[in-house]
Order: C-alpha cells, then sequence, then structure tokens
C-alpha cells in the first residue's frame, strides 16, 4: 500500500488518522503543513475538502478522521477498528461520533485562544515536524496564521468559556464509556483514537491537565498517546476554570 498523510503537526484528528494507521500496520509517509496554508496545500494536491488529516492511499483520497477509519478496516480488516457485534459497533459509532462532533473543536479552541495571546509555546507544538522551512522562521511569520486561526476556530472568550463549562460533562461521559466498555478496551477501537487525541491535547495544557490525568479519560489519553507534542504553561483566566475545578472536588 502506498499511503501518504497530510497532517498539520499536533493537530488532535490528524494524531487520530497517525494512531489508526500505526494500529494497522501501515506504513505511510507524513506531509506536516502549516495551518491556514495546509487548506491551499490540500487543494493543490487534489482533495476537495480543506481540513486535515487527509489520506492518499494508493488511488483514493480519503478526507476525516472518521471517513478514514472506515477506509482503513475496508482496506485492512484485521485488527479491526469497529467491533464486529452490530450492538457494540453502534456505541463505538456514538462514541466516535461524539469526539469528532462535541469534543475536537472546543478543545482547539482552548489552544489556538492560548496560542493567540502568548505564541511562545508554538514551537513546542511543532516538535518533529518538517514544515519545509527552518521552524525559528516559521515561528517568526506565525502571526497571520495565529491570528486566522483563532478566527476561523471561533477562539474567541465567549467560545472558550462555553467550551469550559462544558468539559466536565463530556469527561464525565468519558468515563462512563469507559465504565461501560465502550472505549479502553483491550484491543482499542475507532472511537478511542477519536477521543484520545482530543484529551492528549487537552494535557498539554497546564490549566486543564489536573481536571483530566486522574480520571480513566486521562489514563486512556496516556495509555493511547504516551507522549504528546507541545506544552502551554497555565494563561487561562482562574474564573474560567472555576467549572473545571468544582467538578474535580466532587
Ligand atoms: N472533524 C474533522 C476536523 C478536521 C479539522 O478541523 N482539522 C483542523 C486541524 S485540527 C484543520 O484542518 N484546520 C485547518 C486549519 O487549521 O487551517 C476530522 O476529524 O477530520
Amino acid at each position: 500500500m502506498d499511503a501518504r498523510l497530510f497532517v498539520i503537526p499536533a493537530s488532535h484528528p490528524s494524531i487520530a488518522a497517525q494512531l489508526m494507521l500505526d494500529h494497522k500496520g501501515i506504513a505511510y509517509r507524513r506531509t506536516d503543513l502549516l495551518p491556514v496554508i495546509s487548506k491551499l496545500a490540500l487543494r493543490a494536491v487534489g482533495f476537495l475538502g480543506v481540513t486535515v488529516p487527509a489520506l492518499k492511499i494508493d488511488d483514493s483520497k480519503i478526507q476525516g478522521s472518521r471517513q478514514i477509519a472506515r477506509e482503513l478496516d475496508r482496506l485492512r480488516p484485521q485488527p479491526p477498528l469497529f467491533p464486529a457485534d452490530p450492538a457494540q459497533r453502534a456505541a463505538v459509532e456514538e462514541a466516535e461520533r461524539f469526539g469528532d462532533e462535541q469534543l475536537q473543536s472546543p478543545i482547539r479552541r482552548i489552544l489556538w485562544w492560548a496560542i493567540k495571546r502568548d505564541k511562545a509555546p508554538l514551537r513546542s507544538y511543532s516538535e518533529g515536524a518538517k514544515l519545509g522551512l527552518p521552524i525559528g522562521l516559521a515561528m517568526k511569520t506565525a502571526t497571520p496564521i495565529v491570528a486566522l486561526s483563532a478566527r476561523f476556530n471561533q477562539a474567541d472568550d465567549e467560545h472558550v468559556r462555553a467550551g469550559l463549562a462544558a468539559l466536565p460533562k463530556m469527561l464525565d461521559q468519558i468515563d462512563a464509556w469507559i465504565a461501560a466498555g465502550v472505549l479502553g478496551g483491550e484491543l482499542l477501537n475507532a472511537a478511542d483514537f477519536q477521543i484520545a487525541p482530543s484529551l492528549a491535547l487537552a494535557m498539554t495544557l497546564d490549566d486543564l491537565r489536573p481536571a483530566i490525568e486522574a480520571r480513566p479519560a486521562g489514563a486512556l489519553a496516556m495509555r493511547a498517546v504516551p507522549h504528546y507534542p507541545g506544552h502551554t504553561p497555565p494563561i487561562l483566566p482562574r474564573a474560567w476554570l472555576e467549572p473545571l475545578k468544582a467538578a474535580a472536588a466532587t
């Protein structure tokens, strides 16, 4: 199989795709793209959409972490990403959808909000990336990219506060799925690979890590993604973190 995966370094759905390719034992080449520029680059290589992960595999082009999961299971059924039992599969698909549609965005927003206020941590998220230009130069040109990314992702105070307030319930839901065996089983599945990178990315923020790491959700993240690139020191207003602190205390 000839596979090339287009990613933005430290993008959580991109890491989901990488984990799923590794799970299948499919070797691939990785092309690292800068945010925003990625949209043009993906169009230039023939993808219809503008987001990563985007996978070229043999003659197919697949975009989106959930679509990639299904295509990988089709191309190489073993080891599976979805359970064979229909009820179990439905439960995994529900958790996977939640990971994609509900969990990804708030985490992405919180990070862009933080990076917009202090660009210094950005370099750490590019660890191991080959961006096609010296990393120092890429960081110097980051200001417009960060501003546009924050805008595209609605990384404003209102949305970030709402995301932080919603996080405790989402963590409870993830813990409940782990307790029910939908997530965190012996063999990780597509929903684990979808959800764990979002949790691991959240845990790169010192502000969020304490609310996650000691829970089953945190253990799942550390199991699935033992090393996630990036580190953001405390930056969020204390008051915005109150919902998380209150939930951790109960
Ligand atoms: N839910 C989609 C979302 C993918 C997505 O939004 N990816 C972001 C990176 S995390 C992206 O490509 N953003 C474009 C940009 O930053 O310019 C998936 O799981 O594939």
